[in-house]
């Protein structure tokens, strides 16, 4: 076993009273941030238990459409019950309200031969039941990839109808699958819909897909499907690039912010779906200057598309402190979609879930007040200094009390209840 220092209950009490203090100096209510943060929902996303495997048994030499999680710890799970398990057990580490998100491809058949385009919401009664058991809401995806209909890096946007077609059973179908968890939960359920679709090279035409891509959508969303928007809660992810197609994707981000904001779905913004060294604070005010809201995937690329696990970098601090700043938290919705094969896997969600919310409860801490009236009077360098100031605030001492509180470890203090979960369970993985 590991030993990391971790504080004690006592010790994280001791600290948090002058913490406190500092952060009332500048008119922050540390109490009411931490109760704030802690009720904000994040969504697990269900695909790092085992690499976006999924548990359909389709064969293992289809694309993976540009998705690629590398690395081979031990450990990763080989069944519905063993994801299920990996995301208790990180749930059970981690502070505040929780949701989990889950792929289409995490459908059980239990022997059922039926393709994607007649999934039903019984072939996610276990994830209901179990979401229910504790007590957190579901978010779905459709899983347009890792399909012998998605081989030639075309889905929605095919050439051919009877391909499109098929991907437009799937999406309408995962949008009554959505509809009916977000009805037995009691809880709307976003569904984000992501496609591969792209060219490596430079197609001669970008037009007739996107064409085909607007009337797809279209389709699938379609007020005569009959489905309640208020239950089903339609998400569109852009993408700039991905293995494959490298030169063009058909659902980019200006073709998927103007979709959205016509058709009033969410938009979905994934930090690694930009230029690599584009961040995504920027655009949430410009966006909800127009859109209604957003999801955000938080990830974090690393000279790709990589999706890292989430750390507490100033790319995620500076997303959460614009959606502060802009008091749109109601109008944001909030997901995680990272996967690393290379370390333990719920360490990985425990780590970057804890990065997010971090990120979240020092947005609420922000002396967003005061740096406004400094601002107001010109006094730019003082603006400056305030913000420099604020990334040395004890806000380690808000955080641990934001932990206790909520009942889970502190600091680093989850690290062995990880690492026992690992020999008595991740260990007998083969
Ligand atoms: C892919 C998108 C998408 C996926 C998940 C598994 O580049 O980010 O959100 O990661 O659907
Ligand atoms: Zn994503």
């Amino acid at each position: 076993m590991t030993f990391i220092p971790a504080p004690t209950k006592e010790t994280v009490m001791d600290a948090y009273g002058p913490a406190k203090a500092r952060y009332s100096e500048f008119g922050v209510d540390a109490d009411a941030a931490i109760d704030q943060a802690l009720a904000i929902p994040i969504s697990l996303h269900c695909w790092q238990t085992d690499d976006v495997g999924g548990l359909e048994s389709l064969s293992a030499d289809i694309s993976g459409a540009g998705i690629m999680a590398t690395g081979n710890y031990p450990g990763k799970a080989r069944s519905g019950d063993e994801v299920r398990a990996d995301l208790a057990k990180a749930i059970e580490l981690l502070p505040g309200v929780q949701r989990v998100n889950i792929h289409a491809n995490y459908a059980e058949l239990e022997g059922d031969t039926v393709d994607r385009d007649e999934y039903a919401p019984k072939h996610f009664a276990k994830w209901i039941a179990w979401a229910k058991e504790l007590g957190i809401g579901l978010d779905f995806n459709t899983t347009f990839f890792a399909h012998p209909k998605a081989d030639d890096g075309y889905t929605l946007s095919h050439s051919d109808p009877a391909i499109r077609d098929f991907w437009i059973r799937h999406g309408i179908t995962c949008r009554r699958i959505a509809e009916q968890i977000g009805r037995e939960l009691k809880s709307p359920c976003v569904l984000n819909h992501w496609i591969p679709d792209g060219c490596k090279d430079y197609p001669a035409d970008r037009w007739a897909a996107r064409q085909r891509l607007v009337e797809a959508y279209d389709e699938m969303l379609d007020e005569r499907h009959g489905i309640d928007t208020a239950l089903c809660i339609d998400a569109v992810e852009s993408k700039l690039f991905g293995i494959g197609s490298e030169e063009y994707v058909v659902g980019s981000a200006e073709f998927y912010s103007n979709y959205a904001l016509s058709r009033d779905t969410v938009l979905c913004l994934d930090m690694g779906h930009f230029h690599p060294t584009e961040t995504i604070h920027d655009k949430i005010s410009a966006h909800l200057s127009f859109h209604k809201k957003l999801l955000l995937h938080t990830s974090r690329p690393i000279r790709w598309d990589s999706d890292h696990v989430v750390v507490f970098s100033d790319d995620v601090r500076n997303v959460f402190l614009e959606i502060a700043r802009g008091h749109a938290w109601d109008r944001t919705i909030i997901a995680l979609d990272f996967f690393d094969a290379s370390i333990n896997r719920v360490g990985a969600y425990v780590i970057g879930t804890r990065a997010t919310r971090k990120a979240i409860l020092y947005a609420l801490l922000d002396p967003t007040a005061s740096l406004i009236s400094l601002e107001s009077a010109g006094k730019n360098a003082q603006r400056l200094a305030l913000m420099e100031e604020f990334k040395t605030m004890p806000f380690g001492a808000v955080w641990d009390m934001a932990c206790v509180r909520s009942g889970v470890p502190p600091a680093c203090g989850w690290i062995l209840p990880m690492e026992s979960y690992e020999a008595k369970i991740l260990g007998e993985r083969s």
